[in-house]
C-alpha cells in the first residue's frame, strides 16, 4: 500500500534537551536519507532497522554544506512500526528554530506536514491499533490523575478490545445459528435449538449490560462528573469549592449573595474527576443580578451528574430551606448532603433530610476538613472504589457508551422477539444491528466522520 510520506515534530513546541521528528510513509527512508547522513559514511537504509544510528542532519534549504546538528536516527520497516509503515525517527537537540529547520528539510525532501493525530490514525487504519486503543493514546497524553492514566494504559493494552472481541465472536456464532434456522427450517442442521438461541441471546445481553454499567465509573474517572455545589446563601458553598480545589478560587464573605455567576473548575478528587460549579445561594432575591444567578443555579442542578447540597450545620433548618429541599428531591442525579461548619457544633437535625440524599457528609470547609470523606463517598456512589484497572474492560467516553447501548438495545429487542415467538428473521435483523453497533464501537465498521472527529482531538506529531 502506497501512503504519502508525512513528517512532524513529535515533541512539544519549545526549548528542551531533545526534539524528535517522525517521518512515516512509503518514502520515509528515502526522505530521511536526503537530510541525515550516518557518521560511518553508509546510507541509513543499509543499516540495521530498529537500531540507533549516529549521524549529521543537514539543512536542505541552505546551500552551506556544514551540518545543522548531530542526531540519532532510528528507522522501522513496515509493518514493524507504530504506524505500520516505514518510519524514521530523528532525535536531535531541542531548539525551536532547529526543529523548524529540520522539519522544513523533511518537507523539501518530499514529505508533507502531518495532520493532527495522523500517525495514530495510520496505526488504526493499518490495523495496529483498535479504535479504543487509539482513543487510549489521547487518554494517556491528556491524563492528569493516576486513575486516568491507569485506565488509559489498560485500554491501550487492549483490555476493552479483548472483551468486545469475545462478545462479537459469540454474537457472530449466534447470528449464523439464527440464519441456519431461517434457511433450513426443516433440517436438523441447526447448531442450537430455539431455546438455546434465546438463552445465548440473553447471555450476550447480560455481558453487554455489565459492560454498559462500567461507564458510570469509566466516565467519572476519564471525562469527569458534572458536579454542582448548591444551597442557601452563606452555607459555605464557595468555601467548599475552594477546599476541594485546594486554593482560594471563589470569593468567600459572610455577606449573603456574594456568588452570582457560576464558577467552574475541574479537580481530581481521589480516583474521580469533578467538573465543579459553584453557584449563587438559592433564595428569593430582589436583586435582579442575583436572581439570574439563582435561576442558573437551579438549571445547573437539573442537568448535573452529582449534587453537593451544602447546609450550615450550626443552625437548625430555616424555612427558606424547604424550597431548596424540594428541588433536591426532584433532581435525579447522585446527591450528597454536605453538612458544613462542623467546627461550630452541629445543631441541624440531620435525620430530617437524610432520606432525600444518597449520602450525608459532615465537614468544615473553612478549616479544610472533610475532603477525604467526600472523596470516598463520591468514589462509592460512582462505583470506582475497587476497580481492577489491569483486567476490567471499561467504557470511558460517550461515544463508546452510545455504541454499546445501541448494541444492548438491539440485543434486548432480539431476545424479546424470540421470547414472544416472532419469526427468527426479526431476531436476526436485530442481532445484525447489534453487530454493526459493536463494529462501530471498536472500529471495524466505524464511519469516516467518527474517525475524523476522534483523531482531530490529537496534537500534531502523535
Ligand atoms: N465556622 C465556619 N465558618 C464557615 C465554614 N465554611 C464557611 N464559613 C463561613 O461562612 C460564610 C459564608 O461562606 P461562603 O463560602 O461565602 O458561603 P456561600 O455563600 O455558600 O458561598 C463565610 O463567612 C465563611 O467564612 C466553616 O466550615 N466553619
Ligand atoms: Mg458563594
Amino acid at each position: 500500500m502506497q501512503n504519502q510520506t508525512i513528517a512532524a515534530i513529535s515533541t512539544p513546541y519549545g526549548r528542551g534537551g531533545v526534539a524528535k521528528i517522525r517521518i512515516s510513509g512509503s518514502d520515509a527512508i528515502e526522505v530521511a536519507e536526503k537530510l541525515f547522513k550516518p557518521k560511518n559514511g553508509r546510507k541509513l537504509g543499509d543499516m540495521p532497522p530498529r537500531s540507533a544510528i549516529y549521524g549529521d542532519i543537514f539543512d536542505l534549504n541552505d546551500k552551506s554544506s556544514a551540518p545543522l546538528d548531530d542526531a540519532i536516527a532510528i528507522f522501522f520497516r513496515a509493518p514493524h512500526s507504530y504506524t505500520g509503515e516505514d518510519t524514521v525517527e530523528l532525535d536531535f537537540h531541542g531548539g525551536i528554530l532547529l526543529s523548524q529547520r529540520v522539519l522544513a528539510s523533511c518537507i523539501t525532501a518530499g514529505a508533507r506536514p502531518a495532520e493532527a493525530g495522523e500517525f495514530t490514525r495510520r496505526a488504526f487504519v493499518s490495523g495496529h491499533l483498535t479504535l479504543s486503543q487509539a482513543e487510549a493514546v489521547i487518554g494517556k497524553i491528556d491524563a492528569v490523575s493516576d486513575a486516568q492514566l491507569k485506565l488509559a494504559s489498560s485500554q491501550a493494552r487492549g483490555t476493552l478490545s479483548r472483551a468486545l472481541e469475545k462478545i462479537t465472536e459469540k454474537l457472530a456464532s449466534l447470528i449464523s445459528a439464527v440464519y441456519a434456522v431461517i434457511d433450513y427450517p426443516d433440517e436438523d442442521l441447526a447448531e442450537y435449538t430455539t431455546d438455546e438461541i434465546l438463552s445465548h441471546t440473553r447471555g450476550i445481553e447480560e455481558s453487554l449490560r455489565a459492560l454498559c454499567a462500567t461507564y458510570k465509573a469509566g466516565s467519572a474517572i476519564a471525562e469527569g462528573i458534572d458536579c454542582v455545589i448548591a444551597g442557601l446563601p452563606n452555607t459555605g458553598k464557595s468555601s467548599l469549592l475552594n477546599m476541594l480545589l485546594g486554593r482560594e478560587r471563589a470569593i468567600v464573605t459572610d455577606i449573603a449573595g456574594t456568588t452570582r455567576d457560576v464558577i467552574e473548575e475541574t479537580v481530581s478528587l481521589g480516583q474521580v474527576t469533578l467538573r465543579l460549579c459553584d453557584t449563587a445561594g438559592i433564595r428569593e432575591s430582589g436583586d435582579a443580578v442575583e436572581q439570574i444567578g439563582v435561576e442558573m443555579a437551579l438549571s445547573r442542578m437539573e442537568r448535573a451528574g452529582l449534587l453537593l447540597a451544602v447546609f450550615d450545620g450550626s443552625k437548625p433548618l430555616d424555612e427558606e430551606e424547604s424550597l431548596f429541599l424540594d428541588r433536591c428531591r426532584e433532581v435525579g442525579c447522585a446527591k450528597i448532603a454536605i453538612i458544613n461548619k462542623e467546627d461550630l457544633g452541629i445543631t441541624l437535625d440531620v435525620e430530617t433530610i437524610r432520606g432525600i440524599f444518597d449520602e450525608v457528609v459532615t465537614v468544615s470547609a473553612k478549616l479544610g476538613c472533610g475532603r477525604e470523606a467526600i472523596a470516598s463517598v463520591v468514589e462509592r456512589l460512582f462505583e470506582v472504589g475497587s476497580i481492577d484497572y489491569d483486567n476490567s474492560a471499561m467504557l470511558v467516553n460517550a461515544r463508546q457508551h452510545a455504541a454499546a447501548s445501541s448494541a444492548l438495545d438491539a440485543i434486548t429487542r432480539a431476545a424479546d422477539a424470540l421470547e414472544a415467538g416472532a419469526p427468527a428473521d426479526i431476531a436476526g435483523l436485530e442481532l445484525e444491528l447489534a453487530m454493526g453497533a459493536l463494529g462501530e464501537l471498536d472500529g471495524r465498521r466505524v464511519t469516516e466522520e467518527i474517525v475524523d472527529r476522534i483523531f482531530h482531538r490529537f496534537c500534531v506529531g502523535k
